[in-house]
């Protein structure tokens, strides 16, 4: 998978060396390309952004420097590899773990992470002519700019690669996974020492018996979901329930 990062601040993308996105770089499984958007500049002071029309406070990103940029990064593209243009915004559509599954099956991102007010309109217009354009949150708080949403969505994207994560089972059960939790929270997890600090293990994950051992980690899972989330079990699909679910 290919992914470009076009921002004013390329060292906030440094995580990107690091830890699993790292190594699947090293690995060439992710080819990751961040680029400083004072490149497409032209004066002196290197300027990305101006005073809003209609007036108000704070600044906009100018069109042009983006609109250069992206062209070129763009310049790769051919009819069989178009990539999806994914723009952080607080008022985007919010992302999930099912919107990361799909962009984790696409050949090639490019993100384009905004400071100030926000980029003028023209350029998502212009590209959503072209590209498939996605305009994402990352959640109902105001951050300063999106690149550390950038980095949110890069680590949940690559995760889910093949190969990242050393067993694909790992994702199975994650929280807001589908399937046999259905979109519920993981409950607790427990590793050696038996006893620490006079605490010690639930006695059922001592016991050997996976059929209790499945049930009591659904209970849990409920149990957290009703909650830490009721909206999840809200809009749980009752299908998706068992009667000892209900019990629980
Ligand atoms: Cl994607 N950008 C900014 N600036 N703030 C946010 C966000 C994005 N998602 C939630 N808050």
């Amino acid at each position: 998978m290919r992914l470009d990062v076009v921002t004013i601040f390329p060292e906030y993308l440094e995580p990107l060396n690091v830890s699993l996105v790292g190594k699947a770089r090293a690995r060439g499984d992710l080819d990751v390309r961040v680029h400083d958007l004072r490149a497409w500049t032209h004066d002196r002071h290197h300027t990305v952004d101006d005073t809003p029309y209609g007036g108000g406070p704070g600044m906009v990103m100018k069109p042009e420097p983006w609109g250069e940029a992206l062209d070129e990064v763009l310049a790769d593209a051919g009819d069989d590899e178009q990539p999806v243009l994914v723009v952080p915004t607080p008022s985007g559509r919010p992302f999930t773990q099912e919107m990361a599954v799909e962009l984790s099956g696409k050949p090639w991102l490019v993100f384009t992470p905004a400071r100030y007010e926000g980029i003028d309109r023209r350029v998502i217009d212009e590209y959503g002519e072209r590209l498939d354009v996605r305009e994402v949150s990352i959640g109902d708080y105001v951050l300063a700019g999106g690149e550390a949403p950038v980095l949110v969505m890069v680590e949940a994207i690559a995760r889910l690669l093949p190969g990242v994560l050393g067993n694909a089972e790992s994702h199975r059960d994650d929280s807001f996974a589908p399937g046999a939790m259905a979109g519920l929270l993981e409950g607790p997890v427990y590793t050696k020492p038996p006893e620490w600090r006079g605490r010690g293990i639930p006695e059922v994950l001592l016991s050997g018996h996976h059929g209790r051992i499945a049930r009591w980690r659904r209970d849990q899972a409920l149990a957290r979901t009703a909650d830490h989330r009721p909206d999840l079990i809200a809009g749980c699909d009752p299908s998706a329930l068992d009667k000892h679910d209900r019990a629980a």
